[in-house]
């Protein structure tokens, strides 16, 4: 069994990216390696040009994220963590894949809409295309199981309709070329929401500073910001979930999460207490004490790029030892290239 995930170069990675997929990077990757899986982590570097970007800062925010994946748990001896644009199978498994992919498809994608209205200058076609590049990806290495927050399951979807098309298409005879992926949805902090517009998710490109905490934040501006999130003016407050209390179900699920107890169980253990600022320090404090020593690891691990570099290329070489096989099974079925 192969789990795939893929995660952008983005450097500064939030709460949401954490406890929606980092750390659960690290349990799938140990259990893969207690049972002789395969688990397969790609730092993004070709999705982020899709959109307005600085070239020389890209190089760094991958190194950035790549000591956050190293500091958070991933051991490049267990796992595999390569950058995509380090295995050049994937973008032309890319282009091989637009054959196959509805444009209407695309143009329905919610991130694509989101991000375009972003941009100030240009909106690429790279942009548009960006869900069959994530295709290509998980693709490219037969992965059965893909982890990612609730904010992916539409791209999930497509990359499944675009494996079962292209199977159609090109395989004949119900031969698989490509694995249909499932996708896997954690069942606790799927969605973090922004702590001062708790009706949107803590994002990196939109949402407010003081609404984001960052894996890499001081642990004065995690208090800070978790003590001043928006919560509501219940009166006296209630400490429970419900779709009139945004930012009080979002705390819950921050520190159900951080404490490895579920949302019913905070609410329970916090039933007596006075009111929201208990459940913001308690929420503070759990969140401080999960990414303290990632912080700490993180300090020392980014000072030394060769290192990383060289973690990168074992895991490049892997990952091209798994992908160059897929591509030219790919390639011989759609008749590109010589015969095989
Ligand atoms: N708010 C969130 N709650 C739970 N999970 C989340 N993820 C993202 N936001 C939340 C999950 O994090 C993983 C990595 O995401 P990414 O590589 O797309 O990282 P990013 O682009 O830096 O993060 P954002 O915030 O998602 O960026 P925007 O909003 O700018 O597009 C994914 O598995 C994702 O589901």
């Amino acid at each position: 069994m192969r789990v795939y995930s893929g995660i952008q170069p983005t450097g500064r990675k939030h709460l949401g990216n954490y406890l929606g997929a980092i750390r659960h990077y690290v349990t799938g990757q140990e259990q893969a390696w207690a049972t002789g899986d395969e688990a397969i982590f790609c730092v993004v570097d070709l999705h982020a040009t899709t959109v307005a970007y600085d070239p020389a800062e890209l190089r760094d925010r991958t190194y950035d994220t790549v000591a956050i994946l190293l500091a958070a748990g991933l051991d490049p001896a267990k796992s595999i963590l390569y950058r995509q644009g380090d295995v050049p199978e994937v973008p032309e498994l890319t282009w091989l894949l637009t054959s196959v992919t509805a444009h209407g498809d695309l143009n329905r994608m919610h991130q694509f809409k989101e991000k375009s209205a972003q941009q100030r200058e240009l909106v690429s076609a790279g942009l548009f295309l960006y869900p069959v590049l994530m295709a290509a990806d998980v693709l490219a290495f037969r992965a059965d199981r893909v982890p990612v927050g609730d904010d992916q399951r539409q791209h999930i979807e497509l990359m499944r309709d675009i494996a079962e098309r292209f199977n159609t298409r090109f395989g004949g005879e119900g031969r698989e070329i490509l694995r249909v992926p499932e996708g896997v949805y954690p069942t606790v902090a799927a969605r973090i929401m922004d702590l001062q517009q708790p009706e949107k998710k803590m994002s990196t490109s939109s949402g407010s500073i003081e609404g984001t905490v960052y894996v890499l934040d001081e642990p004065k501006a995690v208090e800070k910001k978790l003590k001043r999130a928006v919560t509501d003016s219940a009166n006296p407050p209630e400490i429970r979930r419900g779709p009139d209390k945004a930012g009080v179900s979002n705390l819950i699920d921050i520190l159900a999460a951080t404490t490895d107890r579920t949302p019913d169980e905070v609410e329970a253990d916090l039933a007596g207490a006075r009111g929201y600022g208990d459940l913001k320090v308690a929420a503070a404090d759990a969140v401080n004490a999960l990414l303290a020593p990632i912080r700490e690891r993180y300090a020392d691990l980014r000072g030394d790029e060769a290192a990383i570099e060289s973690a990168l290329a074992i895991g490049a070489e892997k990952a091209r030892a798994i992908a160059a096989p897929v591509l030219a099974e790919a390639r011989e079925a759609m008749g590109v290239g010589p015969r095989a």
